[in-house]
Formats: structure tokens, C-alpha cells, sequence
């Protein structure tokens, strides 16, 4: 395809940490773009796209875009920087890699990512590679889905759930912990569709927001207890025979044992845990044991707690109790990651890594790891990411990022808050600029993504700088003088899963996406991925891992010094922090809310609409209080990971919540995070 389009209409793919994976429109007009619209042919999309994406090109054109590799000439956050060649930035960062190897070693060194573009080769290709052949510390990639996911496979064995296509055919969707209308927006269209055949849809959260309105019925209840609830309703639809017993037979491991487990949830004792009446979880799980087909999607809200991985592990249990896998539109999702798993070995080359035991530093602790660990980190180099507003225990990662002798590269769009702590800052394209290829976690469509523009300014791809960094530090040219249809063709390597097979790179540029697997999936009791080819409600691995076996509920770990916890997750008009520094969205979004329940306001004498300071031992917060019933007392919610400026000074949310890792995977425990909140001094 040729770059400079002119005029016409041109296919793109939505390259952001969404589970919807966009196919996308795009109308150029004497070489500009001026419109995205949802490609109406993608059989997901169906021609609809969020509004932050249909406004993308403001984004890509925005005049605060990086356009040149800079260097620091003042003190660390001060944003003194002056424009430097690509060839001086290539050349300082790796002389300080070698200097840094040769005196204190490579795992010196640390990679920070995550998926600020999706891009196979531009998020996990060849920076992957460069990093293992460099010899730096890896990077535990644990900020998002860890503990749920790592709970889901105790479960099903894997990131494995239904085809989202087929929910059309289901009939009672549980919608649990997840903010389905901001953040899976083509699920909402496929439940919408059932609903019109009849299907009943109930949102399962802490917070009564876009997704309850939109639902035909929510449950309120109190955060990280969702275990001892899905425990509940497990108890009576055992105690009320509405158990499938010849799936459980024929498709379970450790029934028996469940059900002994589930014995002592009785709806009372669930109803003092949780907050939810008793009345109100024997409904629940009538309607659950007895509606067929019914889907549960669980989302990463219960997950980034201290007890995120259990809670998860006991949800996916559900679905098997009442046989739902294999019926058309019934069984749950919490990803879908497993079906397209591409060549990771291929594309990673974990083989090139000098030190295959090289120390692992989880990304949830970059606060410890930059300030405490031993022998320590001398050069962070982020892409990707924006760590300074996405990492939790906001102050001591700032703290890390401006020590003097830490030397961070930093390669982004913009000028992040990270970037503001960069000794070098390099631009990087956009995704509408590259040759990438995309996964879902959540449909099953592969997508190739061919360059639609030309880089603007000097920006380079992420998988262009790791690449000629190799080749400047004299690393194999068999693995780093390669182009990017090389590195594509190597990730579709279909030895480790068969789902790929026939999807090549030259099918996908005729034909764009490929549904992994084909048309039809076989049904997922024949290729589940346990230990034991079941579906595991008693565990093996889990109590060789030092967990209980079984379903069980524990409380949340923080000791209550403070009297409110507060959840602290992603708004309606960002991707995380992406979009925040866009006019447009902020205006949408205006500025960040605390939610707080009518009583708890009532009984500390706060106003609807006052500022207030929100704090813990690990920071404070400035924050515009908004009062209703939304979130049951003792309860805060404050949605948006806004960047320093839009937040009129004061700081972000991640201020106040813990590096504490969760139950299971090293996952962040974001939403587990206990605060006080009093008046402002002024007023
Ligand atoms: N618009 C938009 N879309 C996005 C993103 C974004 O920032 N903005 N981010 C993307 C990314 S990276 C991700 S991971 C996903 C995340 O999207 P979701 O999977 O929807 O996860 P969250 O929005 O973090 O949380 C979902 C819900 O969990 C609730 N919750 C919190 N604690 C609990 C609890 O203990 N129990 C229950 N039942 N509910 C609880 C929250 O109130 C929230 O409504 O969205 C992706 N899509
Ligand atoms: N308090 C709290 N914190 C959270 C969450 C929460 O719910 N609450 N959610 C967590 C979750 S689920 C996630 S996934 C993380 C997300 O954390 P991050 O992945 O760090 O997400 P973003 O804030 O979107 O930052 C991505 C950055 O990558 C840049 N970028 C985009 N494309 C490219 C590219 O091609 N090359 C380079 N070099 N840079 C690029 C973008 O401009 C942006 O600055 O945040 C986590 N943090
Ligand atoms: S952010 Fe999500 S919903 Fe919006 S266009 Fe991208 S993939 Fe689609
Ligand atoms: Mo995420």
C-alpha cells in the first residue's frame, strides 16, 4: 500500500490497550486525514468506534507531538531539553549502555512497557529481543490483567473464554466488574442485540455508573468480596438441585470438594460480606441456575485487588455448574488472549539472553525497584507506557525517576509526565505510520495493519529504534537486520498453535483480518488447556502454588487506619493515561469526581461539588467531591488516570495506591487502597 495517500478511503486498525480491536475507516483529503469512522465490513466493529478514537487524527496531528530526539540541559522535571540529531541521541544512549555493562552489569538495565500500542512487533517484538540480547533485567508485565488471569487459568487452564460473536445467542449476561459501556463497548452492542430477543443483562459492581444505567438490573455491592457472592450463589444452586450434574460429570475436577466449600456461604452469611440482602443473592442465583444460554464477563475491576486472583478463579467456576460451555452463547470470558497466541519464542528470542537467569523486576514496584533495590537500577529506558501517572505509589516512583545518577531514555508521541524526567527523549510515530500486526483479547480477529502515512517529523517505531540500536551495540544481524514482513511472518508461526493455521502475512494483506481457528471454534471443553483436560474446581496446581484448591473468600489485606477505600479506575474518555493531554477529552471528562455515598458526606459535613483532600501514608490528593448513592458508604470512586497539568497542580490518583502485589501473578492492587478525606485547610 502506498504511503501517501492523497484522497480516498484507506483501512486501519484502533491500536489501543482496548479489548475491542477496532477496524477502522479512514478518509484522506489532499493527504490529510480528516475523518475515522468504524469499518462497517469488520465483522465486530460493524462500523462503530468510540468517540476518542473518531477523533483520533487530533492526536496524530496535535501540534505538541514530538517531532525530534531531545537531550536534558537543566535539572531533572524541568523541562529544559535541547533538540539533538537521532544519530547523537543512538550514540549517548549506547555508550552509556556498554559503560553501564562493563562497570555494574546489564541487569543494571531495565526495560519499562506496557501496551500503549498493541502492535505485536512494536510492543512485544523487537524491543522484546533487543532487551533479552542487551542482557537487562525483564520486566514482569503486571500492571493489567495478572491476577485475574492468572486465577481464569487456575480455572480453564488459560485466557480462554466464548467467541463474543456468539453472545448474540445469550440470554442472561452477568456483566462483573466490568465497565462494559466505556471500556468494551462492541460487547454492549452484542448484549444489546440479545436483549432485543429477550435476554436480561445485570451489572455486578461497586460503582453505579454508565454500565448499571445501561443494564436491566445492578447489584451493589462491597468491593473484593465478589468471591464470597459467587460462593453464594454456587450454595444454592447446589442446595436447590439446580446443579448440572452430567456436565459436572463429564467436563469437572473436584466437584465434591466445591460443593463442601460452597456449604458454609449460605446467602445470610454472604449478605453480612457482601452488603447484598439475602433476597436479593437467592434471586441472583435462581436466575443464574436456571438461564441457559448465560454469559458472565468478568472484568479487571475485582481483579486489581488484594484478593483479585481468588475472586476471578471463583467466578470462572460458575459456568460449569450449570453446563453452560459448549451451548452456543453461554460460558464467560475474561480474555480471549489464548486463541491468537502468536509465536512468542520466534519473536522474543529468549535464546539470545546471556544470563537466561537474569534478575525479574515486577512493574507494579517500579517505586522499590528505583529507590531501594540492590545492585541498582542506572538506566530505565520507557516506551510504550507513562509510568509517572500509571504506576501505583506515584511519589516514589517519582522520587526513583529523579535521582541523579538514573539514566532514562524515554520514547513517546509526547512529552509525558515521564518524558518530563528523561535524560533523552526520542519521538515516536504513530501507529497509523507503521507495519504492525494485531491481536484481541477479546474477539478473535487477526489484523494486519499496513502504514497509511509517513512518519511525521523524525519520529521513529519503536520496532525501527530497537532495531538500530542492536545492529549500532554489533548484535546478530540474522536477528535485528530483519524487516518488519520478516518479523511478522515469524510470529504467525502456527508449531505452537494450531488456531493460526493459514493465516500468513501475504492471505492477511489480501484479506486484512482472519478469524483465528476459522469460522467455527471447537467448543472449549475439548481443548482446555489444565493440567488434567478439565475444567478445575478443585486444583492440584493451586495448592502446590500454596493457595486453597478451592473457591474460598478472604477479606482484602490494607489494615483499616483509614476509614474509606477507594477506587481509583480508568474514565470514558482516556485510555489510561492516553487522550488526557488532548483538549477534546478533557473538556468531555472536565475534571476528576470522588464519588462518595450521601451519608458518609451528611456525617463529615461535606457539600456536593467541594474540594476536598483525600490521603493516605503514601500521598494526597486535591479532588471535587460529588455526592449520591452511587457507591454505598464507605466506598470512594474517582475515575480518570489524568496527567499533572490537567490535574491544576495537585496530584494524580496513583499518589495514593500501594506497590502491594495481589493474591496471584504479581498483579496491581490499585483498587485495594484505604484513605481518609477532610476538609481543604482554606476552606
Ligand atoms: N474508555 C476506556 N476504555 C478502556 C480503558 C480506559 O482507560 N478507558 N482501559 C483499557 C484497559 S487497559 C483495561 S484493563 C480495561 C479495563 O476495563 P474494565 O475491565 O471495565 O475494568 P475497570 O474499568 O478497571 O473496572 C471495571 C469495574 O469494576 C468496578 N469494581 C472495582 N472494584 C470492584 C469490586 O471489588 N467488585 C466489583 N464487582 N466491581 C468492582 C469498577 O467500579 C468498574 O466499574 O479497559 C480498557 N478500555
Ligand atoms: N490507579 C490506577 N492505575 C492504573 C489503572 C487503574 O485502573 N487505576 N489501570 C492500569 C492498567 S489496567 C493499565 S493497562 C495501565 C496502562 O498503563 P500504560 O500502558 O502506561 O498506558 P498509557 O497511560 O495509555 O500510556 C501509554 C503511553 O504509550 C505511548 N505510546 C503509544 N504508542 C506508542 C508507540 O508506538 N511507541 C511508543 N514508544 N510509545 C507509544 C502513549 O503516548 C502513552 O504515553 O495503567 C494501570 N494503572
Ligand atoms: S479504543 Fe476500543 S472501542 Fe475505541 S476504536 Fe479503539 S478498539 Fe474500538
Ligand atoms: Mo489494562
Amino acid at each position: 500500500m502506498s504511503t501517501t495517500i492523497v484522497n480516498g478511503v484507506v483501512r486501519s486498525v484502533c491500536p489501543f490497550d482496548c479489548p475491542d480491536t477496532c477496524g477502522l475507516s479512514v478518509t484522506f483529503e489532499e493527504g490529510k486525514i480528516v475523518k475515522i469512522n468504524g469499518d462497517v465490513d469488520h465483522p465486530v466493529t460493524r462500523g462503530a468506534i468510540c468517540n476518542k478514537v473518531r477523533h483520533l487524527h487530533e492526536r496524530v496531528y496535535h501540534p505538541e507531538r514530538l517531532l525530534y530526539p531531545m537531550r536534558r540541559i537543566g535539572a531533572k522535571g524541568s523541562l529544559a531539553f535541547e533538540q539533538i540529531t537521532w544519530e547523537e541521541a543512538y550514540n549517548e544512549i549506547a555508550q552509556r549502555m556498554r559503560s553501564i555493562i562493563q562497570k555494574e552489569g546489564a541487569q543494571a538495565i531495565l526495560p519499562y512497557s506496557f501496551y500503549g500500542n498493541m502492535g505485536v512487533l512494536n510492543a512485544e517484538g523487537m524491543d522484546r529481543r533487543f532487551f533479552n540480547r542487551l542482557g537487562a533485567s525483564q520486566l514482569d508485565r503486571t500492571i493489567c490483567n495478572a491476577a485475574g488471569s492468572t486465577g481464569y487459568g487456575y480455572t480453564m487452564g488459560g485466557s480462554i473464554g466464548i467467541d463474543p460473536e456468539d453472545t448474540v445467542h445469550t440470554k442472561l449476561f452477568l456483566i462483573w466488574g466490568c465497565n462494559l459501556v466505556s471500556t468494551n463497548m462492541h460487547q454492549t452492542m452484542l448484549a444489546t442485540e440479545a436483549r432485543k430477543n429477550g435476554a436480561t443483562i445485570i451489572h455486578i459492581d461497586v460503582h453505579r455508573n454508565r454500565t448499571s444505567a445501561w443494564a436491566d438490573q445492578f447489584i451493589h455491592l462491597r468491593p473484593g468480596t465478589d468471591a464470597a457472592l459467587a460462593l453464594g450463589m454456587m450454595h444454592v444452586i447446589i442446595r436447590d438441585g439446580l446443579a448440572n450434574q452430567h456436565f459436572l460429570d463429564q467436563h469437572t475436577l473436584g466437584f465434591d470438594e466445591l460443593a463442601a466449600e460452597a456449604e458454609r456461604y449460605t446467602p445470610d452469611y454472604v449478605a453480612d460480606i457482601t452488603g447484598v440482602p439475602a433476597a436479593e443473592i437467592e434471586e441472583l442465583a435462581r436466575l443464574y441456575g436456571t438461564a441457559s444460554p448465560s454469559f458472565i464477563r468478568i472484568g479487571n475491576g475485582l481483579q486489581h485487588h488484594d484478593n483479585g486472583g481468588m475472586t476471578v478463579r471463583t467466578i470462572a467456576c460458575l459456568p460449569a455448574l450449570t453446563g453452560q460451555w459448549g451451548i452456543r452463547g453461554g460460558g464467560a470470558m475474561k480474555g480471549n488472549s489464548w486463541y491468537s497466541r502468536l509465536n512468542g519464542k520466534q519473536i522474543e528470542r529468549p535464546d539470545l539472553m546471556l544470563d537466561p537467569d537474569v534478575r525479574t523486576i515486577n512493574m507494579n514496584q517500579l517505586g522499590d525497584a528505583l529507590l531501594d533495590l540492590e545492585p541498582a537500577v542506572k538506566m530505565l529506558f520507557v516506551y510504550n507506557s507513562n509510568p509517572a501517572v500509571v504506576a501505583p505509589d506515584q511519589n516514589r516512583v517519582r522520587a526513583g525517576l529523579l535521582r541523579e545518577d538514573l539514566f532514562t531514555v524515554a520514547h513517546d508521541l509526547f512529552l509525558t509526565d515521564t518524558c518530563k524526567y528523561a535524560d533523552i527523549v526520542l519521538p515516536a510515530t504513530s501507529h497509523f505510520e507503521n507495519l504492525d500486526l494485531y491481536t484481541s483479547y477479546w474477539h478473535l480477529y487477526i489484523q494486519l495493519h499496513e502504514p497509511i502515512m509517513k512518519p511525521i517529523g523524525e519520529c521513529k517505531s519503536n520496532f525501527t529504534v530497537f532495531k538500530e540500536l542492536g545492529l549500532l551495540l554489533g548484535f546478530e544481524r540474522e536477528a535485528f537486520d530483519i524487516t518488519e514482513e520478516q518479523m511478522i511472518d515469524e510470529a504467525l508461526d502456527s508449531r505452537n498453535n494450531p488456531l493460526l493455521s493459514g493465516i500468513t502475512l501475504k492471505e492477511l494483506s489480501s484479506q486484512t483480518w482472519m478469524k483465528s481457528g476459522g469460522q467455527t471454534l471447537p467448543p472449549v471443553t475439548s481443548i482446555l488447556p489444565t493440567d488434567s483436560g478439565k475444567i478445575e474446581l478443585y486444583s492440584e496446581r493451586m495448592l502446590r502454588d500454596g493457595y486453597s484448591p478451592v473457591p474460598t473468600y478472604t477479606g482484602l489485606s490494607e489494615p483499616e487506619t483509614f476509614p474509606f477505600l477507594l477506587m481509583t479506575g480508568p474514565n470514558h474518555s482516556f485510555i489510561n493515561s492516553t487522550f488526557a493531554n488532548q483538549d477534546r477529552m478533557q473538556k468531555l471528562e472536565k475534571e476528576p469526581l470522588l464519588h462518595m455515598n450521601a451519608e458518609d458526606a451528611a456525617a463529615l459535613d461535606f457539600r456536593n461539588g467541594e474540594r476536598v483532600n483525600v490521603r493516605n501514608d503514601r500521598g494526597e490528593v486535591e479532588i471535587k467531591l460529588r455526592v449520591s448513592h452511587d457507591v454505598l458508604p464507605g466506598v470512594l470512586v474517582t475515575q480518570g488516570l489524568w496527567w499533572d497539568d490537567q490535574n491544576k497542580g495537585h496530584q494524580a490518583v496513583n499518589t495514593l495506591t500501594p506497590q502491594r502485589l495481589a493474591d496471584m501473578g504479581g498483579g496491581a492492587t490499585f483498587f485495594s487502597n484505604r484513605v481518609e478525606v477532610t476538609k481543604l485547610a482554606s476552606s
